[in-house]
């Protein structure tokens, strides 16, 4: 086994440098065009969460105080940085930590300015699963999460917090309190035993198994947040829950024309997936297909 792959099973996260200096500029240029930095807003409210899978509009980014969350994959318009989502270093990475066939089902910015402050509740990414239906054999080493997820920041960071090790274990008793009876977002001002900062240079990347407890957290920062996050799954193993935050309704044969090839391929692998496996609501039950 190699080790990035024991890394990523043993900690739940592995930090990879991907980006060159000029790539990373290439993108920020990229970025800047759509998301202007001075914008600014008389709105002090604290905003808790960013729509984080409904998706933010690019036109009102900066509207309010808080942090956005824009999909780009079905976004017209948003081609320009699409290659970012089958970056060689990427894919390969992630083929060597779930295997191969890779298809990206969530390509997204976040991305919020200097001095705007904003948390999200500590969560596993379990928001599409009833509360009633989240067990704990979802998360135990004998069964394959066929999800990697990405932070890729443009500019350095420290936004994203995480417990290391609890992708595959159910909660301790003192994870269970601070979620406070809660399956899916904690109270806001939750203290999680053994959470870890993850400290991302411009160009490094974190690939993490969202299963892991983790959250969105940035107070007080000087810089803005232009992150790359993105979500894959090998079309060789049955998809999570995941697969169907991308809105397929979305692909129609219009838009993928508007695509690269090698988007629209990947475009293309993603519907055939949603053929083979037209329901989410079945892919946490048991007997689906990924216990060992
Ligand atoms: O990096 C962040 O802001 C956290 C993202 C997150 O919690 C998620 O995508 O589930």
């Amino acid at each position: 086994m190699n080790t990035i792959r024991e890394q990523f099973e043993k900690d739940g996260y592995v930090i990879l440098d991907i980006l060159s200096d000029t790539e990373i500029a290439d993108f920020r240029g990229i970025m800047d065009g759509m998301l202007s930095e001075s914008k600014k807003t008389d709105d002090t409210a604290t905003h808790q969460s960013s729509l984080q899978h409904l998706g933010d509009e690019i036109s009102d980014f900066g509207n309010e105080n808080r942090q956005y969350y824009f999909h780009l994959l079905t976004k017209p318009g948003t081609e320009p940085i699409h290659h970012a989502f089958h970056h060689p270093g990427i894919l390969a990475a992630v083929e060597q930590l779930i295997g191969p066939d890779l298809i990206v089902n969530n390509a997204s910015i976040l991305a919020s300015n200097p001095g705007v402050d904003y948390s999200l509740g500590w969560h596993r990414d379990v928001i599409q699963i009833p509360e009633e239906e989240i067990e704990d054999r979802l998360f135990s080493k004998e069964r394959f999460h066929n999800s990697v997820q990405i932070n890729l920041p443009l500019v350095q960071e420290d936004a994203l917090e995480i417990v290391p090790g609890s992708h595959n274990r159910p909660n301790t008793p003192e994870e269970d309190q601070a979620f406070a009876g809660t399956k899916h977002y904690a109270p806001l001002d939750a203290v999680m035993p053994g959470a870890m900062r993850v400290s991302l240079k411009a160009g490094q990347a974190v690939f993490y198994n969202n299963n892991l407890i983790h959250r969105g957290y940035c107070i007080g920062s000087t810089v803005p947040r232009r992150t790359l996050h993105m979500g894959y799954h090998s079309a060789a193993k049955p998809p999570t829950w995941h697969f169907y935050l991308l809105n397929a309704a979305l692909l129609t044969p219009d838009y993928l024309e508007r695509l690269s090839p090698t988007m629209r391929r990947m475009m293309e692998q993603y519907l055939e997936c949603k053929r083979q496996y037209p329901r989410m609501e079945d892919t946490w039950k048991q007997g689906y297909g990924v216990e060992n």
